[in-house]
């Protein structure tokens, strides 16, 4: 059921992983600056509650790692590369030799192994200058530094790296500015700033597309979309206009990522909510850089309903909870089905192969004679997998898997370490105590085998 050239692997990200925050010449990024997560305040500088300061160490224990990711029999590792290690500020014209030494012996030590990286560009860890003097991504000088990031690396990586990923979960942007390095809620940056800010990084996803096939053409890149499918809580037909809406906000960025110009849905919103993009010519030009594949994570589905608005939990999308579902301990509703629905949906509108790059369950581990029994999390992945063997099944055209957290680390969310996702448990806590020892869980040796049969080894 799942091609012979099937991706199989594991994802991570940058902050949540590596460590060593100011270690060779890194800069800090907003996540050095966000110890309690995204929906906690922001503080001055880096602190030492924050356990992103040092992660799970990854900056100097790449080597232990990726050998466990062999051993599991991965084909690809998703790692993003933090732009503060190549550039600190993020508007220096040249590049930190050190951060890129860096890479080089994380990339070349995963090409010995014959794990092929995937490389996101920016996954929520903007340099902290770039927002505090910029802006963020408000600022239209970003889609200068980023060419530069992105060129710099492509060119330093050129024929080690094939394929890239541009922003982490675009869309998260809408709900969570702080992803983009814009402070402040949605209300308080406004309508006008945020999608001024979405404009800029849709333009400069696209120049770094370019960029990418200009320096070879064997280059694949990929936008990233958090992918939440939308139902409409009651067969009522403003419910299920209410769910179109609200997907049609996650479906924009992928629409103009794959065909090169603003929907008309969006055209509208923007109009109804008086938004006046300031778009030049060269951006509508470069807009036509369209990728070469989608990528997306999947966590949850969400209910929409024109009258409800409130309740959901979940990632960054809320929604209406699915009275049909049950939930993860953080409340992340769990619905295996949904990927197939968004597997259909994405091929069905965008003919593009897709990669699912997150999935996964966080949840608390205990560690007994030093393993995990995270039979939840086996149910959980089987569950999804057997979901998108039923897609590739109807037609969907997939290149691979990377499950989420493949190695436990800090939470996006919540900074929590407790909240858990790997194969691999990593010995800290919540209040930074622990060894980093790394023990395989029962689930390493069952997604072994899973990566091992090709998948034939999963319960439908
Ligand atoms: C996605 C992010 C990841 C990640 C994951 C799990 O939204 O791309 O960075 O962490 O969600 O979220 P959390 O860590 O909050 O459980």
């Amino acid at each position: 059921m799942f091609p012979n050239e099937f991706l199989w692997g594991g994802a991570t990200a940058a902050n949540q992983i590596e460590g060593a925050y100011d270690a060779d010449g890194k800069g800090l990024s907003v996540q050095d600056v966000l110890p309690r997560g995204i929906k906690g305040p922001a503080s001055e500088g880096a602190t030492d509650d924050n356990l992103k300061l040092q992660a799970i160490d990854f900056y100097h224990r790449y080597r232990e790692d990726i050998d466990l990711f062999a051993e599991m029999g991965f084909k690809v590792f998703r790692l993003s590369i933090a732009w503060s290690r190549i550039f600190p500020r993020g508007d220096e014209a040249e590049p930190n030799q050190a951060g890129l030494e860096f890479y080089d012996r994380v990339i070349d030590y995963l090409l010995t192994k014959g794990i092929e990286p995937m490389v996101t560009l920016s996954h929520y860890e903007t340099p902290l200058h770039l927002t505090r003097e910029y802006g963020g991504w408000t600022n239209r000088k970003l889609i200068g530094f980023f060419e530069n990031y992105a060129r710099t690396l492509m060119e330093h990586f050129a024929g080690r790296v094939r394929y890239w990923l541009t922003f982490n979960e675009i869309n998260s942007v809408l709900h969570f500015p702080i992803l983009s390095g814009i402070e402040g809620t949605p209300e308080e940056v406004g309508t006008q700033n945020l999608y001024q800010a979405i404009h800029h990084e849709l333009v400069a996803s696209a120049r770094a597309t370019k960029i990418a096939h200009q320096i070879d053409p064997a280059n694949k890149v990929g936008c990233m979309i958090l992918a939440v499918p939308r139902y409409p809580l009651t067969p009522r037909p403003d419910d299920a206009l209410a769910a179109l809406t609200a997907a049609h906000d996650d479906f924009a960025f992928g629409d103009v990522h794959c065909r090169g110009y603003y929907p008309g849905y969006l055209l509208r919103k923007l109009r109804d909510l008086g938004v006046e993009l300031n778009i030049t010519e060269d951006d509508r030009t470069d807009l036509q850089h369209t990728v070469d594949f989608v990528s997306f994570s999947y966590y949850m589905s969400a209910c929409e309903s024109a009258t409800e608005r409130t309740g959901g939990e979940g990632n960054l999308i809320g929604g209406v909870p699915n009275p049909t579902l049950q939930a993860s301990e953080w409340g992340w509703q769990i619905d295996p089905v949904g990927l197939r629905i968004i597997l259909n949906e994405y091929w069905d509108r965008w003919q593009k192969p897709l990669f699912i790059v997150e999935n996964g369950l966080g949840a608390k581990d205990e560690l007994v004679d030093g393993t995990v029994n995270d039979d939840y999390r086996i149910e959980y992945l089987n569950d999804h997998l057997v979901q998108a063997g039923e897609a590739i099944a109807d037609g969907v055209q997939l290149l691979g898997y990377t499950a989420w957290g493949c190695i436990d680390l800090v939470s996006m969310s919540t900074a929590q370490m407790s909240k858990r996702y790997g194969f691999i448990y990593v010995d800290r806590n919540d209040d930074g105590s622990g060894s980093l020892t790394r023990y395989k869980k029962k689930s390493f040796d069952w997604y072994r085998r899973v990566i091992e049969s090709n998948g034939s080894v999963l319960k439908r």
